[in-house]
């Protein structure tokens, strides 16, 4: 034990090179594809799948099919030119075993294209086999098909003949080891949605996923590239201009397409990604484009004495108000940068997309006089917003804890205060708001009851939003401002709990709050502040012992376990009708209550549920509606 770990951290170059080669892959799989989790198995399947997408974008292949069989082993084949099967000089093997065999082989032959090769992408085919406890290379090129197979990185047989052909592809199947990954279980959504983005980024090719568990075959394949990407993702939204602006170009050997669409809701949505991989983080593509992009839209708009000479230039943020973009670069050496290697360094990129941007979107503004009108006039509505939010950030903000006056006369302040351990109850409704006060710990918990509908944040602007009192309440307790002035550093209780009744309504509410949050207090979402209660759905009484259960298969455990008679049940329609003991005990008390923590995905899914319930198109309401009747058939709405 103690030399093993000595080994690790002590590591000089002789004992390095012990490890050499696709040992140190099966030993060290982490450094290699992330981890051994669910996360590195995908992995697995995305390294050959990117091998496949590289001969795409050489133009040499335009069909990738992959199948997961059964036994979780996977097929990925494509109609490439075959990887080379001709003989290496220096190792006398073929130039497709030491691809496969060697760590890092990939890059030594075929040279030039775009490869993609980012983060834990790119780390060559070798290591793929090093970890699958099988492989089979079936390679068709020069009319011959051969086949060769290796076990854990090591060859198993000879490059073989194996028959006549007279097409030319390449295909890969493999079994990931079970003795490094934890769970062999592809998930079929998990690939999908990597394939659905592939297939917008390469337009034109196809990727048919076959999936033999469950025996179902998708195929992917979009006409339309990036354009259908941004469709696709203002789907529900109504669009400012029918048709996604769409450029694309190769500028000093970079590729670069940009598709955007100006829609009628509020939020920014900018994807962008380099050579096939998302760049979570942006970059200089990202950074070239958002310049240019205000930058045009400016010169528009005092060229057109939209701006006057008196008016300051829109910022960046009005400008991408209710804006999805997707921007795509293919570069030949693209340097991935930052925390999780998803930021694009090359500093040429950001001028080039700075040139593109200027020189394409002027002339389609040009082109498109009435897009440009309102394109500027929703920046110009965004810029009011902003000095509204300003002005309400001044009325709002608590400067400091002298200014208690300023609170909302329906919050029920704690007396602490250290945000770090205060907590702010926010309660549906006056009654149960009532037993809050009551059953709290007054030190450090802080009660706001809100009372009736709030305000439908989706249709509402900034200005208005804050003008509705329940809203002015949440933001004045919370004491730091809103929207692009919100300072979490500020706010005043660090647990934000949303307490809810578990109703329709209280679903409801409660999509709106985490909307809210997600919209205009982001990072009190992104930094994990915000909580959900989880009051009891039932009692149970039998004789003196009182039960509270959590949900319906709680419900029936226990009463498998006490036995199915001489029992009452009580179900809580909503928190009223918990006494103030209660609701602490079961809901409100650190020591006994569970609460859940929100993440951002989960607010982003309420946010995308919200414009379906919320927004403007009429029709995918009536979907969402149909498909959860069940649910929502007394939703208000
Ligand atoms: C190097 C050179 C050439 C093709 C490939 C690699 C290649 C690799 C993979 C991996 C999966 N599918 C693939 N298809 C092709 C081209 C050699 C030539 O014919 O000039």
């Amino acid at each position: 034990m103690a030399e093993i770990e000595k080994r690790d951290i002590s590591y000089d170059a002789s004992k390095i090179q012990v490890l050499e080669g696709l040992e140190h892959v099966r030993r060290r799989p982490g450094m290699y594809i992330g981890g051994t989790g669910s996360s590195g198995l995908h992995h697995l399947v995305y390294e050959i799948v990117d091998n496949s997408i590289d001969e795409v974008i050489a133009g040499e292949c335009d069909t990738i099919k992959v199948s997961i069989n059964e036994d979780n082993s996977v097929v990925v084949e494509d109609n490439g030119r075959g990887i080379p099967v001709d003989i290496h000089e220096k190792t006398h093997k073929s130039a497709l075993e030491v691809t496969l065999t060697m760590l890092h082989a990939g890059a030594k032959f075929g040279g030039g294209g775009y490869k993609v090769a980012g983060g834990l992408h790119g780390v060559g085919l070798s290591v793929v086999n090093a970890l699958s406890s099988w492989l089979e290379a079936e390679v068709k090129r020069d009319g011959k098909i051969y086949h060769q197979r290796y076990a854990r990185g090591k060859t198993e047989s000879q490059l073989e003949v194996i028959g006549r052909t007279d097409v030319t592809g390449t295909k890969i199947s493999f079994s990931p080891d079970p003795q490094i990954f934890d769970h062999i279980d592809f998930d079929a959504g998990v690939l999908e949605k990597r394939f659905q983005e592939l297939a917008f980024l390469n337009k034109g090719i196809k990727i048919t996923f076959n999936d033999k568990r469950s025996d179902s075959q998708v195929i992917f394949y979009q006409e339309g590239g990036i354009v259908d990407f941004v469709k696709h993702i203002n789907k529900n939204k109504e669009g400012l201009h029918k048709h996604p602006i769409y450029f694309q170009t190769e500028e000093e050997g970079a590729q670069v397409e940009i598709a955007m669409q100006y829609h009628s809701g509020y939020s920014e949505n900018i994807l962008s990604f380099a050579n096939n991989i998302r760049t979570q983080e942006g970059g200089t593509h990202e950074i070239g484009f958002k310049n240019a992009l205000t930058r045009v839209i400016n010169n528009y708009a005092r060229r057109y004495n939209f701006l006057k000479e008196k008016d300051d230039n829109f910022l960046g943020d009005d400008i991408r108000e209710g804006f999805t973009a997707v921007i795509s670069v293919k570069v030949f050496d693209p340097q991935f940068e930052g925390q999780t290697k998803t930021k694009l360094g090359n500093p040429e990129v950001r001028g080039i997309m700075e040139s593109v941007v200027s020189e394409n979107l002027q002339s389609y503004l040009e082109e498109n006089p009435r897009v440009g009108r309102s394109i500027v006039n929703k920046a110009e509505t965004a810029a009011m917003a902003r000095l509204a939010a300003r002005k309400a950030k001044e009325l709002t903000r608590r400067q400091s804890s002298l200014e208690v006056a300023s609170l909302p006369g329906k919050l029920a302040d704690c007396s602490s205060r250290k945000p770090e351990k205060c907590e702010l109850f926010i309660v549906e409704g006056d009654s149960a708001g009532g037993s809050a006060k009551q059953g709290r710990d007054r030190k450090f918990q802080a009660i706001l009851p809100l009372r009736g509908k709030i305000l439908n944040v989706e249709k509402a602007r900034m200005d208005r939003i804050l003008s509705n009192e329940e809203i002015r309440a949440m933001i004045t307790a919370l004491g730091a401002g809103v929207g692009t002035e919100f300072e979490v550093e500020k706010i005043r209780y660090h647990k934000i709990v949303i307490m809810t009744d578990a109703d329709v309504d209280g679903a409801h509410i409660r999509t709106l709050l985490l909307t809210f949050f997600y919209r205009f207090m982001t990072d009190s979402v992104k930094q994990g502040h915000v909580y959900i209660a989880q009051p009891p759905l039932y009692k149970v009484t039998k004789g003196r012992d009182e039960y509270y259960l959590f949900s319906d298969e709680e419900l029936d455990e226990l009463l498998d376990e006490i036995g199915r008679q001489g029992f009452s049940i009580q179900r809580y329609k909503g928190l009223g009708e918990m006494n103030p003991d209660q609701l602490w005990d079961t809901t409100m008390n650190p020591e006994t209550r569970t609460i859940l923590r929100v993440s951002l995905d989960d607010a982003q899914g309420a946010d995308g549920i919200f414009t379906i319930l919320m927004g403007d198109k009429v029709e995918p309401r009536r979907e969402f509606i149909q498909n959860h009747a069940r649910e929502v058939r007394n939703l208000d709405i």
